[in-house]
């Protein structure tokens, strides 16, 4: 079968770089059409700059780095430095990028590409807030239509909220923005914190991305050595969740995950909900289905998965 061609979306952070190795280790399953930057995680600068970092690091330069919208459609931008560190890749000392950013916006590469490439072909991975993909069907609403699938991080049912009690961060970031995907028509799987508190990096497996003794293995282990610290004091739990990978270890192995086709509708009024997505997990409405949210992940599964993509680089 022909790799799937993605775009990926993203506001890196430690895990979304992780996501984007996953993807450059995997080109019989994945072709990586280009990086899209948003802000999120940290201002458009500097995620602008990570996503190139993270090329660098994989010795994938070719891949075109777009920079998209610097901030939500219409809030003030939120970021969470409290857990990325100030760069948002804080942890592994990096060299800054040579390769430069490519020419143009995000928001005009994603609508060329879905217009450039056959109807069906071209799947999107948003790591991050949803700006830049609502953006570009607002702009552009007969590239909806075109898109193979969504794949995205993002949302809480069972675990509600890591931003708010109520909100998990990508989503609360730009609510406007997510409802304008959600409510798109398009084919969208959701990888939310349900799934992604699952995917814990333990001691054991922060050990096992070291003992590749890569420049690549090296990367990881003190990204996820940094992150960590934040979330064991947060949740008391045996480490840090990997959640962007999730979304590109689902286009290699989607046995490993496992959800329902449910409506999921996403809170933009309430300020003491803002954010929320409102999962129908029970099928308690008769609002049909919108998304294929997921609810479990075969951790040690997808451990093994990524250490062993992550050692072809
Ligand atoms: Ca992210």
């Amino acid at each position: 079968m022909a790799p799937r061609k993605i775009i990926i979306d993203t506001d890196p952070g430690q895990d979304d770089a992780v996501a984007i190795l996953l993807a450059l280790a995997s080109p019989e399953e994945i072709e990586v059409l280009g990086i899209t930057a948003v802000a999120g995680n940290v201002p458009l600068e500097l995620t602008a700059k990570n996503a190139r970092i993270v090329c660098e690091l994989a010795d994938h330069t070719h891949i075109p780095v777009y920079a998209g919208c610097d901030r939500p459609l219409n809030r003030e931008l939120v970021t969470a430095e409290h857990v990325h560190g100030k760069t948002g890749l804080d942890g592994p000392v990096l060299p800054d990028p040579q390769m430069p950013l490519a020419d143009g916006h995000a928001v005009d590469f994603i609508i060329e590409t879905l217009h450039a490439h056959d109807s069906g072909t071209v799947t999107l991975c948003p790591l991050g807030p949803l700006t830049n993909i609502a953006t570009a069907f607002q702009k552009a609403p007969d590239i909806v239509d075109r898109v193979q699938e969504i794949v995205l991080m993002g949302g809480a049912y069972f675990e509600v909220g890591n931003i708010t009690p109520a909100a998990e961060f990508n989503i609360y970031v730009d609510p406007e923005a997510a409802e304008v995907v959600f409510n798109s028509g398009a084919h969208i799987v959701v990888m939310p914190l349900d799934v992604t508190h699952d995917a814990l990096v333990t001691q054991k497996r922060n050990e096992a991305f070291r003992a590749l003794n890569s420049k690549v293995g090296h990367a990881v282990a003190e990204m996820t050595d940094f992150f960590e610290r934040f979330d064991k004091e947060k949740y008391g739990s045996e480490g840090a969740p990997l959640h962007d990978p999730c979304v590109t270890a689902y286009l290699i192995r989607p046995d490993l995950f496992s959800g329902r086709h449910i409506n999921v509708q996403i809170e933009t009024q309430s300020e003491l909900t803002m954010g929320m997505t409102v999962a129908d997990w029970w099928r308690v409405t008769k609002h049909p289905p919108n998304a294929m949210f997921m609810g479990e992940v075969d951790a040690e599964g997808f451990f093994a998965l990524l250490t062993e993509r992550l050692a072809r680089l």
